[in-house]
């Protein structure tokens, strides 16, 4: 557990599909990662993946399929994006599978991805 303003990160040890991922953070009482400001995203990057740069990660955003803008699984506003230039594409560029889950990655900021994925996750309290 990671303190940070007035919440805590747990960052998982081992990787999980999106709606595993988000189990685990709801057994803890907690939920996945919203990232609401550019403070908190440079958190992210500089202290809680700062020993990995090549980090990648689910949080709690989503998207339903007929829908084209991502949101937080908690709710609150999206007012804080960080997505690479050609992100989110919605889909697997060759094969056309859909993107819902967001991913945020050291090398390449937020992206889309399948959510049948596996990626390592953080929960937020
Ligand atoms: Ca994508």
């Amino acid at each position: 557990m990671v303190k940070f303003r007035h919440a805590c990160y747990y960052r998982s040890k081992s990787g999980r599909q999106w709606l595993d991922a988000k189990s685990v953070c709801e057994t803890m009482g907690a939920h996945l990662l919203v990232v609401n400001d550019a403070a908190e995203n440079d958190f992210i990057y500089n202290v809680l993946f700062g020993d990995w740069p090549t980090f990648a990660i689910f949080t709690g955003g989503f998207r339903l399929v007929e829908e084209s803008t991502y949101k937080w699984i908690t709710g609150e506003p999206w007012t804080f994006a960080n997505w690479y230039p050609i992100e989110p594409s919605f889909e697997v560029w060759n094969t056309g599978e859909k993107e819902q889950c967001m991913c945020i990655t050291g090398q390449y900021n937020w992206t889309d991805i399948p959510c049948n994925q596996t990626r390592v996750f953080v929960c937020e309290l």
